[in-house]
Order: C-alpha cells, then sequence, then structure tokens
C-alpha cells in the first residue's frame, strides 16, 4: 500500500535507504520540525548525527526507524520502557515489578509464578495480611544489559527494585520478565550492575539502607547490629551467589573490564540515622571489593550463612582481604567505569568534583600500609553538584551538574594532566538542560563500543518546558548530540515517573530479538503440565472446561476473531482458571481475556499460552472479550460466563 504524507510525498520516497532518500528526509524533517531554511537543512544532511540536529524528532520520520534501542528505567513506576534513539519515541513498556492492566502482568499465573518464586517466608506472612500474593510496586532505578567481554551481548537486561530489595532479569529474546529475586538480608537494593568481563557471572546489587544482619525484631536501635549488604547474585541461575558485608551504606555500583574488582560509592560512612548525621563526616569513601578473594573464601567455605546466603565479613574494621575503602569527599553518587578500561569516575554530588581513580592501581591497595588514595589520578572541579558521567569512547566524559542544572563535557588524560600541575583545563564544554539532570548516557558508553553520537540526559524536573499539566509535572529527558566539539541540544522529551537511568543499544546486538512466540516457551511450561495432567491438548483448537471440585480450568483457544469457546458454565464462588492459547501466527496478532465485573484482564500474543485464575461471582450472565484490537471482528470476539447459583 502506497501511502502519502501531508506534502504529497510518497512514503516510499521518504523511506528511500539510499544516501538521497535520507537526505531529503532529513531535509524536510529539519524544515517542518524548526522550519530551518533550505539550505541549512541540506548542510545538516552531510551526517548522521548532525542531519539529525537538525529537527526535534532527531531527524527520524515518519515510517523510518531509529538508530538504536534505547532501555530506559521507570522508577517508581515499576516497569522497563523501550524508546527509539534518536526519535525518542517511546515503543513499548515491559511491565516488572508493577500490575499492568494491559498485559495482565502481577495477575497472570505465568508472571505470579516468576514474582513469588523467590519471596522469602517473612514476605509471604506480610502479604498474607494485605491478603495480597505478590508485591506489585517497585522502584526500578537502573537498567543494564548483560555483557560477554565487555560489550553487550543481547541475551538479558537486569534492574534493580530499590523499594522491594529485589533484582529482576528480562529475556532480551522476547522482552519479558522471566524472573525476580528478593534479596535476603540486604534492605533497598539501589545501584546494579553486571559484571563486564569475561562475561555476566555476575550482577553486583547494593544495598543502601543499613539494618540489623538478623533483623528479627529483637534489636531495633542498636546501631552497633547494623550492617549494609553488598551482594552478587548469579546471573544466570537468579540466585544469591555470595554476599559481603560492609561498613557504611552503599549508593551506585560498577565493575571493571578485567572482572578482578567491583566498587560502590557510600554517602553514608558515618552509620547515621539523621540527615545532619549522614551529612557530619568530610571524607565518605568508595568500597572495593576483590572478586577472587571473595571467591576463594566462599570456595573454601569461610563464609557465615544467614538466611540460606553465605555472608562474608568485608567490614572496615575487619581489616578484610575482601575489601578496602578509598575516602572520597562527602556524600558522593555516581560510580562510572570509563570504556578506556582504566578510570573508574565517582561524582561528587556534596563536593563540585569528580574524582577520578585508576584501577589498574588497585592492587597496591591491597598491601600492607597503602595509602588509601593512592589510586587517585585527578579530581576536576566541574560544577555544582555532579551526580553521573557518561562515555564517548574518545577520552571524554560527561558529567550531569544537578544544582548547576548541566552537563559538563571535560577530558579525562587533560584531567589527570592538570592533576600533575600541567597547565590544562580539562573542561571542553557547557551546556544547558532543563531541569536537574540525574544520570545521562551515550550511546553504549557503558561498554567498549562507547560511541559519540548522541547523550541522554534524563531531567528530574521539566517545569516550564512543556504545557502545565497540574502539579505533578512530567520528567524530562533531553537528546543531546555530541558529535561535534560543542554539545548541541536536539530534543525535549517529556516522560511519567521517574526514568533514572537508560542505555542505548545497537540494533545489531538485538538480532535474536522474535516477533512471535515459541509454542514451547518455558514461561508457561507449568500450564503446559497442568493442560497435559488435564489431557487437553493446547497446541490444537482447545474447548475443554475441566471440573476438579470447585477448581474449574477453562481451556479455550484464539483465532482472530473467535475464542474457541463462546460461553462456559461454573457456580458461584469457583475457583475458576482460564487458559487460552493464541494459536494465530501472524506477527502483531495479540488477542486479550477480559473478565467482565471480576477485574481480570490479560494479553495472549501469537502462539502464546496464557492463563489467569479469578473467584467465580455473584450468580448472573458476565461477557468476557477480547482487549486487544485484532481484526474487523474485534468487537464481536467475545462470550458469555453463566455463573450458577450455588446449590442449597
Ligand atoms: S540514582 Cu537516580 S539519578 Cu537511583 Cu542511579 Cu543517580
Ligand atoms: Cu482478538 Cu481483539
Ligand atoms: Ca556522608
Amino acid at each position: 500500500m502506497e501511502t502519502t504524507d501531508n506534502r504529497g510525498l510518497s512514503r516510499r520516497m521518504l523511506l528511500g535507504a539510499t544516501a538521497g532518500g535520507a537526505a531529503v528526509a532529513g531535509t524536510l524533517g529539519g524544515r517542518l520540525a524548526l522550519g530551518l531554511g533550505g539550505a541549512a537543512g541540506l548542510t545538516a544532511a552531510t551526517s548522521g548525527a548532525a542531519m539529525a540536529a537538525t529537527g526535534a524528532d532527531g531527524g527520524v520520520a515518519p515510517g523510518q526507524l531509529d538508530t538504536y534501542y534505547g532501555f530506559w528505567s521507570s522508577g517508581q513506576t515499576g516497569e522497563m520502557r523501550i524508546l527509539g534513539v534518536p526519535s525518542m519515541r517511546e515503543l513499548m513498556r515491559v511491565p516488572v515489578f508493577n500490575r499492568c492492566s494491559a498485559t495482565g502482568w502481577g495477575q497472570t499465573n505465568e508472571s505470579i509464578r516468576i514474582h513469588q518464586r523467590t519471596m522469602t517466608d517473612k514476605t509471604k506472612t506480610i502479604l498474607a495480611a494485605n491478603g495480597k500474593k505478590i508485591h506489585d510496586n517497585g522502584d526500578l532505578h537502573h537498567v543494564h544489559m548483560s555483557f560477554t567481554e565487555g560489550k553487550y551481548d543481547g541475551r538479558y537486561l537486569f534492574m534493580n527494585d530499590k523499594a522491594n530489595s529485589r533484582i529482576a532479569r528480562i529475556r532480551c529474546d522476547v522482552m519479558k520478565c522471566d524472573a525476580i529475586l528478593e534479596l535476603p538480608n540486604a534492605k533497598a537494593m539501589h545501584g546494579m550492575r553486571p559484571q563486564k568481563w569475561p562475561r555476566t557471572n555476575y550482577i553486583f546489587a547494593n544495598g543502601e539502607d543499613e539494618a540489623p544482619l538478623i533483623n528479627d525484631g529483637t534489636t531495633m536501635d542498636d546501631l552497633s547490629t547494623y550492617v549494609n549488604i553488598f551482594t552478587a547474585v548469579d546471573a544466570d541461575k537468579m540466585e544469591v551467589a555470595w554476599q559481603v558485608m560492609v561498613s557504611g551504606n552503599l549508593d551506585n555500583c560498577d565493575a571493571d573490564y578485567e572482572g578482578k574488582w567491583a566498587f560502590s560509592t557510600s554517602y553514608n560512612s558515618e552509620m547515621g540515622m539523621t540527615l545532619a548525621e549522614m551529612t557530619e563526616s568530610e571524607m565518605d569513601h568508595v568500597v572495593v571489593f576483590n572478586i577472587a578473594e571473595i571467591e576463594k573464601a566462599i570456595a573454601e567455605g569461610r563464609f557465615e550463612e544467614v538466611n540460606g546466603a553465605k555472608v562474608l565479613d568485608g567490614r572496615k574494621d575487619a581489616n578484610s582481604p575482601f575489601t578496602r575503602y578509598i575516602p572520597i569527599a562527602n556524600n558522593p553518587h555516581g560510580c562510572n567505569m570509563a570504556p578506556d578500561r582504566k578510570h573508574l569516575c565517582v561524582a561528587g554530588k556534596l563536593s563540585p568534583t569528580v574524582t577520578v581513580l585508576d584501577v589498574t592501581k588497585f592492587d597496591a591497595l591491597f598491601t600492607e600500609n597503602a595509602d588509601p588514595r593512592s589510586a587517585v589520578v585527578a579530581e576536576p572541579e566541574l560544577g555544582l553538584g555532579p551526580l553521573h558521567t557518561a562515555f564517548d569512547g574518545r577520552g571524554n566524559a560527561y558529567t550531569s551538574l544537578f544544582l548547576d542544572s548541566q552537563v559538563v563535557k571535560w577530558n579525562i588524560e587533560d584531567a589527570i594532566r592538570a592533576h600533575n600541575g600541567e597547565q590544562v583545563e580539562p573542561i571542553k564544554d557547557k551546556i544547558d538542560v532543563h531541569y536537574q539532570p540525574g544520570h545521562l548516557k551515550t550511546v553504549m558508553g557503558e561498554t567498549l563500543d562507547a560511541r559519540n553520537d548522541w547523550l541522554v540526559c534524563l531531567c528530574k524536573f521539566s517545569k516550564d518546558r512543556f504545557l502545565n499539566v497540574g502539579p505533578l509535572k512530567p520528567e524530562n529527558d533531553q537528546l543531546i548530540d555530541i558529535s561535534g566539539d560543542k554539545m548541541v541540544l536536539v530534543h525535549d522529551g517529556p516522560n511519567f515517573a521517574e526514568p533514572h537511568d537508560a542505555i542505548s543499544v545497537d540494533p545489531a546486538i538485538m538480532s535474536g530479538i522474535k516477533s512471535v512466540w515459541d509454542r514451547n516457551d518455558p514461561l508457561w511450561a507449568e500450564t503446559r503440565k497442568q493442560a497435559e495432567a488435564d489431557g487437553v491438548n493446547i497446541d490444537d483448537w482447545a474447548d475443554t472446561v475441566i471440573r476438579d471440585g470447585n477448581k474449574v480450568r477453562v481451556y479455550m483457544t484464539s483465532v482472530a476473531p473467535n475464542f474457541s469457546l463462546e460461553s462456559f458454565t461454573v457456580t458461584e464462588g469457583d475457583e475458576v482458571t482460564v487458559i487460552i492459547t493464541n494459536m494465530d501466527e501472524i506477527d502483531d496478532l495479540t488477542h486479550g481475556f477480559t473478565m467482565g465485573n471480576h477485574g481480570v484482564a490479560m494479553e495472549v500474543a501469537p502462539q502464546a499460552t496464557t492463563s489467569v485464575t479469578f473467584v467465580a461471582g455473584a450468580p448472573g450472565v458476565y461477557w468476557y472479550y477480547c482487549q486487544w484490537f485484532c481484526h474487523a471482528l474485534h468487537m464481536e470476539m467475545r462470550g458469555r460466563m453463566f455463573v450458577e447459583p450455588k446449590a442449597a
């Protein structure tokens, strides 16, 4: 089908993949968006990133695909989002720690099994009182991809939940969460990073809140019993590998490119409980974790087992072989390893500096009488409120300045030379952002593939940048062109609560992504087992109702625009499980199932099996329907549940 846009140009012309086609699109995009003259548009069209700088859409015309995938966190919304970069268009939301009305995540049996697999007994007690089966909120700060040899490998995305001390994993082949792990002992998982080298065997996770190690109510306010916990999660099994007790809290973390170290910032070395106490000292610290020493101790059984986790003592006064504490100006925040394999940048937050540490000097920290600051190779003063740092793979760093509402571009080697007394200015450029930036990310900037085209800057406040939508304002994700010497702001992106962090990934890495499910996906293996036990073949036309005491299992198939069952009958109070297999094989042909007046809805994507369990309500006729628009007769894709009164 040939569609035309409002300029009368055919879609095919705009989509032309040749340089000529791209130039046409870029020029038009620029003119339409900003009213630029033709000459400016044509000049700009000569390079990829610069071309996009002419358009508020990042140069991506309707029908064009983005250059990169963007994976965004969503803070207290609890989901992961997929955006296109540079268009900044939102492509998808993937529910993780939240309850999702559109997909049924947090309600389908398949998703509840994932939620409940690792819930502790303690959590279950809390939940029983609420009558709930899962935590359906989360505070998802950080999204990171699995690595092989310092580069993204397209297998998994990992993310943290600060609210309920959890780590989750998303399978990149189907973009669905397949594991959630609630961590014992540690509290408030905040900083989280995958091991970069040799591959992501571990996910490193920071506990931000201190609590008694044996937190069973026997001690409350006795701070001498409080600890904080650094956790390594086995990324393949999604189980705790080991934990290390530390002094002070933990904020953000990262790992090196040799597989030797992990490191975490601490803003509360004071172990203070109040704001005044937490900002009392002049210096806090970065904790360096010695992976080889830790693994050795675990292998030799030199650990204490606490709530099923292998715990080591890495506290400061334990003078342990597992940790070292590097003093850093009070209340540091961001912790970012540069793709030069050598430099770790620790943002000062309350200090206007970023401390540059040479990780190749960390071995020396573990020798006797070592100067704990001996790995510091630079400490440039960059501006007020430095929070996080990104890298372009050409030796430059980009640091967000929360208080100044700016991004500062600086050069790492020049900062080191200045630190050594040479007359060189490390700061190369500053740009205003709107407003109060937190994380910022270059494309694949936390990998050995760091690019120098785009910088995404996630601003916490938008104030006057958009139409007023009431007292609660959106955040503002800004796109900055960093291909030239000067940074250029090209896009304002309002966003809902609260993307802390984002990564951008080359689509070449995402080649394993599917369009249609495999019928045998492990996500519904349990459901399949139940069907087999019931003698139902869910790979064929299924229209069977099984009664098992007061449990009723309703097997259905969906083929647009029909459910295999136009009606089924149950009794008031029955525990009803509806199991639907979508037999449609066509790309994008998702069905859904909503049971009227029962609070039940779910997605059933092509070739997927999904199930949901609910209690049948008061006697009467209830309609169910397909809630994902699938066909011209989508409205007609419905049926009735007859609920009969209980026999007296
Ligand atoms: S933290 Cu939010 S801006 Cu949770 Cu990564 Cu720094
Ligand atoms: Cu099936 Cu809508
Ligand atoms: Ca402090």
